[in-house]
């Protein structure tokens, strides 16, 4: 028997070589452009030649299959690990070139990698809601394309009610019978009320995000703004909560030697409200206000519609803009800059 064997393997290894040996001289005398298609020639999955080689085991006397499949596994991964080299080779040898024939100074130091960063009303909006979230609040989330129902009803700004005005509206849907209800939301505000329906009191959550205004724009407004909503609801919540906890938040945001005001505003969803204002250095050595938020003790009503009884639970609201923020913050004195995808001017932050 074992001359037969030996006759057998030597007849099937001899084809296989004389196949490695023709594969291997022509990767050899392959470039780069090249690689692909001997691989295809070769190695391809439908019609390579090793690949039909591989498939004509089973074609094989039962005596010599095994051989003749061990020996054509084994060309298939000398092809593989052959074709690998080349190509490492060919890079190397392409790099090489390039440095010796100067098209690359390797000397020279490597170039820094832009590290990228938060825009600065991000950061800004992720500290306000890092403050309140260590008073208590947790974060929510509501819709930017909202419905009229929760923008304006839902915090008594009925059709036709003059407040209406205060926020220009983006509008969505086309008018029907004189009426549309969906909308960009103008505030946060609505989520007031999304919270409300969902919870009960206990109460103390922040809702951040973007609202949308039909409005010229000028240096501390934009057609898009940023906004973080806080609702506290509780049994004896007072104005004095409200003023604490608005306190708190100018202290951390703006250190301690920053100067606030508030005074009395109008908001349809609060009785009293209040705006709250911060120092800002002008150009001639003193100083102006500017406003960064609304804020009020929650209207009963907005209380009684959530189906809490206003007799026992009462509450306090703020709508915090955060681009006025972060132009407090950093001293930065038109609004516009924001949103000019300006990189000088971003990347300072
Ligand atoms: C009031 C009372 C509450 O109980 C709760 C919330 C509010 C705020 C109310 N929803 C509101 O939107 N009031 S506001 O129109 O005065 O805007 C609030 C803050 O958003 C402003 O103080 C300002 O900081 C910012 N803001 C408003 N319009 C802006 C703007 N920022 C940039 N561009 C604009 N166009």
């Amino acid at each position: 028997m074992a001359p037969i064997i030996l006759s057998i393997m030597t007849a099937t290894t001899n084809s296989i070589e004389t196949l490695r040996k023709e594969a291997l001289e022509t990767l050899e005398q392959t470039g780069e452009a090249g690689l692909d298609q001997w691989r295809a020639e070769w190695l391809g999955r439908q019609d390579g030649r090793v690949t039909l080689l591989l498939r004509s085991v089973r074609d094989q006397p039962p005596d010599e299959r095994a051989a003749f499949g061990a020996a054509a596994n084994a060309l298939k991964n000398d092809l593989e690990d052959a074709l690998n080299q080349r190509r490492e080779a060919l890079k190397k040898k392409q790099l090489e070139t390039l440095a010796t024939s100067g098209a690359i100074d390797v000397t020279l130091p490597g170039r820094p990698q832009p590290v990228g960063r938060f825009h600065p009303v991000t950061q800004t909006l992720r500290d306000i809601v890092a403050v309140f979230g260590e008073m208590g609040f947790r974060v929510a989330e509501g819709p930017e394309v909202e419905w009229a129902k929760y923008n304006f009803d839902g915090v008594r700004i009925p059709e036709d009610h003059p407040a209406r005005d205060m926020w220009d509206t983006i509008w969505v849907d086309k008018e029907i019978g004189g009426r549309r209800d969906m909308l960009l939301r103008t505030h946060t505000s609505p989520n007031q009320v999304r919270v409300m329906e969902r919870q009960q009191p206990p109460i103390r959550v922040v809702v951040p995000g973007k609202c949308y205004r039909q409005e010229a724009t000028d240096a501390t407004h934009e057609w898009m703004l940023t906004q973080v909503e806080g609702l506290a609801v509780d049994e004896g919540i007072r104005m004095s909560d409200l003023k604490g906890v608005l306190y708190e938040f100018a202290r951390r945001m703006f250190g301690q030697d920053r100067h606030i005001t508030f005074h009395h505003s109008y908001f349809p969803f609060v009785e009293p409200g209040v705006e709250m204002a911060v120092d800002w250095p002008t150009a001639d050595g003193g100083t102006r206000w500017v406003e960064i938020l609304g804020a009020g003790m929650v209207h009963p009503e907005v209380i009684e519609n959530a189906g809490f009884d206003s007799s026992r639970y009462t509450g306090f609201a703020f709508g915090i803009g955060v681009e006025r923020v972060a132009m407090l913050r950093w001293g930065i004195d038109d609004i516009r800059h924001f949103y000019q995808n300006n990189l000088r001017f971003l990347r300072q932050f």
